[in-house]
């Protein structure tokens, strides 16, 4: 090998042993992630595994005309964030305009596809309601994957926004989303550019739940399809999460309870959640957006950490929202 190549393979050689052997150290101290997680106004959040990092897409929380973009965290340890500016700004997309929400992301054949909800649309007459866009790295640049809207109709009487796109067991994905206290389900074509309608021809079916009135989330335990939402208003206190289990995607969803919601000694209106699970260490943890205790601003909201159990009988246990949030819990040895 010659001498200029070894010496740069020695040092990136040591530097990855450095690095790991500081994260190992790291989670030896007993430090705790703390909560909010980062620095800033988001909310929404949406917490994800991309190649042995955690990652969190969350809405920038401001007035809707300044919501024009997304920035991304990631992190090998849930601890210590590292934030990715603007993986997606709206002068790449020439339809939205504002209100950029709630994203939502699923890797797919090497390719990252970012759903979102923009310009909060009130009728079927406005132009805006949830998109896609798609880039080659998790951390963007995301670029418009249609030119226009995925959805941008009013089905059922939900509010094309907060979607969230689940990969099924047999390889299927599924967009829930809705709001105005309504939810549908729809399969995605292969290439994400439509649907494909159910066997009794219609492409979205209204799933929802009892409580239900946003923020839809799902994941697979146990061959079981735990089915989450948002229940009261974002912009109040009592804005919460319950859930029901499923023995299919497409429900039937028998509300079970609420298992995140405000606690008068630590925040209010812990809502609009997402789950991640370190299989490693089988822990599950609940990323969710707070607002601080006596902050009335409906805007203020920060994204938080808390580890997320489960009862013998496969239930949720109900979370305690903390300061201290989470410990360090690689992906990897
Ligand atoms: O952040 C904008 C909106 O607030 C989301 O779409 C809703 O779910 C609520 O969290």
């Amino acid at each position: 090998m010659p001498k200029r190549i070894s010496t740069v393979f020695i040092l990136v050689s040591f530097l990855c042993c450095y690095a790991s052997a500081q994260e190992r150290k790291t989670a030896e101290k007993g430090v705790r992630s703390g909560n909010p997680l980062f620095q800033g106004w988001y909310a929404d959040p949406e917490g994800v595994v991309f190649k042995g990092r955690y990652w969190i897409y969350p809405t920038y929380s401001a007035k809707y005309e300044e919501q024009v973009f997304f920035d991304a965290f990631s992190s090998s340890d849930l601890v210590t964030w590292k934030k990715h500016p603007r993986i997606l700004d709206t002068s790449s997309v020439k339809w939205a305009k504002r209100a950029v929400w709630a994203p939502a992301i699923v890797e797919k054949k090497g390719k990252y596809y970012l759903f979102f909800g923009a310009n909060d649309i009130q009728n079927d007459q406005e132009k805006g309601g949830i998109g896609v866009a798609v880039s080659a790295k998790p951390e963007g640049p995301f670029k418009d994957h249609l030119g226009k809207p995925l959805i941008d109709k009013f089905h059922n009487g939900a509010q094309p926004i907060d979607q969230f796109v689940f990969k099924d067991k047999d390889g299927k994905y599924y967009m829930f989303y809705g709001g105005w206290r309504h939810c549908n389900i729809a399969q995605l074509n292969d290439d994400f550019t439509g649907f494909v309608p159910f066997a009794d021809g219609k492409t979205f079916k209204e799933i929802t739940p009892e409580g239900y009135v946003e923020g839809p989330f799902m994941f697979i335990k146990n061959g079981k399809y735990y089915f989450m939402w948002s229940e009261g208003g974002w912009t109040g206190p009592d804005y919460s999460v319950a859930y029901a289990i499923a023995d299919s995607p497409m429900g039937p969803f028998k509300r079970i309870g609420k298992i995140l919601q405000q606690d008068p000694q630590v925040a209010t209106g812990a809502g609009h959640h997402s789950v991640v699970h370190n299989e490693k260490s089988d822990k599950w943890y609940i990323i969710y957006h707070r607002r601080p205790l006596g902050e009335t601003n409906g805007n203020h909201r920060v994204v938080c950490i808390d580890e997320m159990q489960f009862g013998d009988d496969g239930k949720i246990l109900p979370v305690k929202i903390t300061f201290e949030g989470v410990k360090p819990d690689l992906l990897k040895k």
